[in-house]
């Protein structure tokens, strides 16, 4: 209904778009958007920020994550009663009034594979890998295409730089305290108070799973699965069949914008664990 009363008002830009969109009150100057395509490691990103900021001393679990980084659509009451340092979590495209952004990008292949499980475990599809790669991602309406995602975060960093970190899932699993680091440094945390190594336990692949199979999460309530399903680079490459890779190197764009963020277009076998 709120939102309804807002259409005129934002049709006329006098309430902020990404703000009507992302059906918030406001954006206030020093919001941080935790922004990615849909499964690309934004819920590790967020358990990153939640420990950074709240301290290892205690177990963060999914559900704390929505009042620590809470997701917009999700969460609204709470983010409008957060007065500032607010970090929202979405996989809504780019807006040009985020005023800062920490946008988490993964190797598309992979970011397919995990796609597909998800919404496998939810019923939204059901059917073979190569049937969802052809048919599957009608379902992601609000998020736009990975292309438009990518296409998004790359020209901000280009017009913009100050105000996105790209985050690299791949570059995070290798190299956990040069990413992380970044991470504090854009969100003006005190790197001083900061504890990476434990940062990094917390939030491991392993012990994010664990947490979840102790506390729970939205998602394991609602399908009896884990969300931590695997949390590996390059699986890809034992799941797409050649007629696979190449229905989807068809797509230029998609080719382009691998090779522009180092992403090798081969199948050799490099799984990075
Ligand atoms: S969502 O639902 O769109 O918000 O999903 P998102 O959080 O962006 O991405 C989910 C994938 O991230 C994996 N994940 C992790 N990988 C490595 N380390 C840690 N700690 C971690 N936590 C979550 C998660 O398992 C999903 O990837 P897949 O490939 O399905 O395992």
């Amino acid at each position: 209904m709120m939102q309804y009363l807002r259409l005129i008002p934002a049709k006329f830009g006098l309430i902020n778009k990404a703000a009507f969109h992302l059906q918030i009150k406001r954006i206030n100057p020093d919001d941080t958007f935790i922004l990615s395509y849909p499964k690309s490691g934004n819920t590790w990103v967020r358990f990153i920020i939640s420990y950074m900021i709240k301290g290892t001393d205690q177990t963060i679990t999914f559900d704390d994550l929505e009042t620590i980084v809470p997701e917009a659509y999700r969460s609204q009451d709470f983010i409008d009663s957060q007065k500032s340092n607010r970090f929202i979590k979405t996989h809504d495209l780019f807006f040009d009034d985020y005023p800062y952004i920490i946008y988490i990008y993964r190797d598309y292949r992979d970011v397919l594979v995990s796609l597909y499980h998800f919404q496998m475990a939810w019923n939204i599809f059901t059917g073979s890998f190569a049937q969802f790669i052809r048919h599957g991602l009608k379902n992601l309406h609000n998020h736009g295409t990975w292309q438009d995602h990518i296409k998004g975060a790359l020209a901000c960093k280009e017009k913009n730089p100050g105000k996105i970190l790209m985050v690299s899932y791949e570059k995070l699993l290798d190299d956990f305290y040069t990413e992380a680091l970044k991470i504090a440094q854009f969100c003006h945390l005190d790197i001083d108070n900061i504890d990476f190594d434990m940062v990094e336990q917390k939030t491991s692949f392993d012990e994010i799973k664990e947490n979840e199979n102790e506390n729970g999460s939205r998602f394991m309530r609602k399908t009896k699965q884990n969300f931590a399903r695997e949390g590996k680079a390059g699986v890809w490459k034992d799941v797409f069949t050649k007629d696979d890779l190449d229905y989807l190197y068809q797509d230029q764009e998609i080719v382009g914008l691998l090779k522009k963020l180092n992403y090798p277009l081969v199948q050799e076998k490099t799984v990075v664990i």
